[in-house]
């Protein structure tokens, strides 16, 4: 049997990329974000034999609830799970930043990424599965400011503490932090920095390494 994925935020960028290349290798797709025309176009291009998608906000634990649900009512399992939506709002410090567009941010980056773990977790720990997480060299370098960079650190603290808690029952846990890619998560292209791919690439390395190895953490960065 292939192995199935859940990805949330796969309607753009690295979600996108990832599901494409995790298609090509044979795993079955859950695909998730909240807006249902590009994640229908998605499972086209794949194949309605290989994916299905759902839309659902991550931060509202009700929707996300549902989604593994059907997830598990479609496929009967869960072998992956990639927790890659994420928001980042520009802040004008910290001093003039919006409180409020920081709590959605936070809703989204942390505790969209604590609802999929708490509802994804018991299916993985029938598969010895694999939870994986985008988190960010955000607050190492300038990315999207203070906040955004704080949440992100917030990912590799989770990571690294479920990692343990993982490996209590065999299952692994991996944090993919990269650096500027080349998504819509920006305003303007930046065809010079990552590609979703590169990202892609990482995700997929982390999940076909042997059973025994946990690639617990990914750091990328563009090189010019
Ligand atoms: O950005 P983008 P990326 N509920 O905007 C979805 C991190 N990262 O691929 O809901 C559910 O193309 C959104 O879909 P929709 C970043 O923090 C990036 O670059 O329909 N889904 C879309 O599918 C994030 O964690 C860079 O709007 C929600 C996806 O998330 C991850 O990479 C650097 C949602 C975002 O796709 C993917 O971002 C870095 C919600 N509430 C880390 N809100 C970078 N690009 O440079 C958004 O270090 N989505």
């Amino acid at each position: 049997t292939s192995k199935v994925m859940l990805i949330t935020g796969a309607s753009s960028g690295i979600g996108r990329a990832t599901a494409l290349k995790a298609a090509r290798e044979g795993l079955q797709l859950v695909l998730t974000a909240r807006s249902a025309a590009p994640l229908e176009s998605l499972v086209q291009e794949i194949g309605a034999d290989k994916a299905f998608s759902l839309t659902s906000d991550v931060s509202k634990f009700d929707e996300q609830s549902k989604v593994v649900e059907q997830a598990i009512d479609r496929f009967g399992r869960l072998d992956a799970v990639f927790a890659n939506a994420g928001t980042g709002v520009d802040q004008p410090g910290t001093e003039n930043g919006d409180p409020e567009e920081w709590r959605q941010m936070l809703d989204v980056n942390i505790m969209g990424l604590l609802w999929t773990a708490k509802l994804t977790l018991p299916h993985l720990r029938a598969t010895k599965g694999h939870f994986i997480m985008t988190g960010s060299q955000a607050g190492r370098i300038a990315l999207k400011g203070s906040i955004y960079g704080a949440s992100k650190w917030f990912v590799r603290g989770f990571g690294a503490n479920l990692a343990e808690e993982m490996a209590e029952w065999d299952g692994r846990c991996t944090v993919i932090a990269p650096g500027m890619v080349n998504t819509e998560f920006f305003d303007e292209p930046k065809p010079d920095k990552l590609d979703p791919q590169d990202v892609a690439d990482a995700v997929l390395f982390a999940i076909n390494a042997e059973p025994r190895c946990n690639v617990r953490e990914i750091f990328l960065t563009p090189t010019f």
